[in-house]
């Protein structure tokens, strides 16, 4: 290893982006995630170590992805994407925590020269690096200090421009297999939208046409997307965007989008003029990774149809088209969720099919769909998709159908690989798997809806003096720590008709999270704050500003 770090460029550089003092940044689980006017430095240091990334990994192809997901405006983040499209490797997070907290331009050319003698990098190696960003106004001050860092290693950079996560993603492995057996689509904005919306034509030529979509863009990036797609789509599907204002100070999130939708249990008010009875509408989040359908039965109530309802629409579908084209004893469909998947879904689910709970986290929950053949993930929040094996994939392209239903089926199945995007849970190719499972069984929200009744739940944060001192087991099911607490917790929810209850750290807040779901709405309400107290007063709470609630 010849090849030595210019420490004379990535000085100069790292100069002009000095760390502010006070702050200490943790890349969490989505990444790094804050106020936009605190990230300078980190978007410059994240530069640099997508370069060292790149050379680690022989010259592949790093994406970047500027974004605070649903989070407010003033909010933005940055997260790494690796040569599959798949999230950063774990021991890298804990590598990006440590250059971001470096205090001083020496002390970060220390951590740098640590880093490339641990990791083995071989600096003589090409680095390369596609990056993208979301509407934020912080945006583009960010990626200048990024593009910074790309300069200071001489790193090659193309720049995406204001995309959507997923689209980054699909880049990223577009790019990396471009030329091999594995390529993944063309590595181009318009690629994905060709290739989405031509799996989605073929899925439902014939069907008789759904009504037109309601879709909310959150007022983010989304939007652009979703505006281009309409034109690639024609008359296969109708979509009605909603919240588009990009440009609108303040608008991103606020009040609308998917993660307003999933905690507040109800439709953005400016949606309202379009919901009619019966109609069905859906919720991106700001940065297009994460989707919520519902809509207003005949007495106009608003029904919610989340991450869950998805996988039990999506995996259940699969499982016949499986079976239609006659490869039900070859191919194996299983369905990964977290504990937050409400206990209905999980019923159904496991009465059908294989079923795993991982912990929080999409990195999580995709790793473990990749054990299956056909591996179906979905949060409760909207994020999730479905991964086909390169083994099934094989089968599917090299299956000799037997009759006319096999390969109408096995023609089906291969559409699905193409319209849905296998590197990342996409909203927008989630709203055209959804609508494809509408349009061929025809159902209306109310049908899909009554694959199984939602238990009722409640989600309730709780401030601790210190969340590190909860720990979990059994996918974040169980508490190991502190000593006793589980204990008391199952006491409690032992009391409840179907109770359910877990306690687990937030990963992005500083908080803990309760869950409860009970058969009766008021129970769930009950366990959850019941439970809450028992955290609270665990923790040494102070009994002054104990909230009420936590009765
Ligand atoms: C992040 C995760 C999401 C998870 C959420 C939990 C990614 C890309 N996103 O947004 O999957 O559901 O965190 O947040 O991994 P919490 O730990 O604060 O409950
Ligand atoms: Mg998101």
């Amino acid at each position: 290893m010849s090849a030595q770090l210019p420490i004379e460029a990535i000085s100069q550089f790292s100069d002009l982006h000095p760390k502010p003092g006070h702050i200490r940044f943790q890349y969490g689980t989505a990444g790094f995630r804050t106020l936009g006017s605190v990230l300078d430095s980190v978007l410059f240091r994240v530069g640099v170590l997508a370069a060292l990334r790149s050379k680690k990994l022989d010259g592949k192809t790093i994406g970047v992805m500027v974004t605070a997901s649903h989070n407010p405006e003033p909010d933005n983040g940055v997260k790494l994407v690796d040569p599959r499209g798949e999230m950063l490797e774990a021991a890298w997070e804990t590598h990006a925590t440590v250059l971001a907290n470096a205090s001083t331009t020496p002390d970060f050319i220390e951590a740098l020269e640590t880093l490339v003698k641990t990791a083995k990098i071989d600096l003589s190696k090409p680095a390369r690096v596609v990056y993208a960003r979301d509407t934020r106004p912080s945006g583009p001050a960010l990626v200048a200090a990024f593009e910074d860092g790309l300069k200071a290693l001489d790193a090659e950079g193309r720049n995406a421009g204001v995309t959507t996560t997923p689209i980054l993603h699909y880049l990223v492995r577009s790019i990396n297999t471009k030329g091999t057996k594995h390529e993944y689509g063309d590595d181009s904005e318009e690629g994905y939208f060709t290739k989405l919306s031509g799996g989605f034509k073929k899925l439902v030529s014939g069907k008789p046409s759904l009504p037109p979509l309601v879709i909310d863009c959150a007022n983010g990036v989304g939007t652009d997307a979703v505006t281009k797609i309409i034109g690639y789509l024609g008359d296969s599907l109708k979509l009605i965007p909603v919240n588009t204002a990009t440009t609108t100070p303040g608008a991103l999130n606020n009040a609308c989008g998917a993660d307003f939708v999933k905690t507040s249990q109800k439709f953005p008010p400016s949606v309202a003029p379009h919901l009619k009875a019966g109609q069905r509408a859906c919720s991106l989040d700001g940065d297009a990774d994460r989707l919520i359908y519902y809509y207003l039965d005949e007495r106009s109530q608003f029904h919610m149809l989340d991450g869950d309802k998805i996988a039990a629409l999506v995996a259940a579908f699969i499982v016949e088209l499986v079976k239609a084209a006659g490869l039900d004893s070859e191919i194996q469909v299983g369905v990964v969720q977290t504990a937050y998947a409400n206990g209905s879904s999980t019923k159904y689910l496991t009465e059908r099919l294989p079923v795993r709970c991982v912990p929080t986290g999409v990195k999580h929950l995709h790793h473990a769909a990749e054990h299956f053949p056909v591996g179906v993930y979905f949060e409760a929040n909207g994020h999730g998709t479905v991964l086909f094996s390169p083994e099934t994939q094989e089968k599917l392209e090299s299956h000799e159908p037997s009759t006319p239903a096999q390969s109408t089926a096995l023609n089906h199945l291969l559409s699905l690989t193409q319209l849905i995007n296998q590197t990342v849970g996409d909203a927008i190719s989630d709203m055209l798997l959804v609508e494809t499972v509408l349009a061929h069984k025809s159902y209306s929200g109310i049908e899909w809806d009554s694959l199984y009744v939602d238990l009722p739940n409640r989600l309730v944060k709780v401030i601790v003096v210190d969340r590190h001192a909860f720990k979990t087991e059994d996918a974040e099911r169980r508490l190991v720590s502190p000593k006793g607490l589980q204990a008391r917790i199952d006491d409690l929810v032992k009391r409840y008709d179907g109770g359910r209850s877990f306690v687990r750290p937030s990963g992005t807040e500083d908080v803990v999270r309760v869950y409860a779901e009970a058969v009766i709405k008021s129970q769930a309400d009950d366990l959850a704050f019941r439970v809450a107290g028992l955290v609270y007063d665990e923790t040494g709470g102070d009994p002054v500003t104990r909230p009420k609630e936590f009765i």
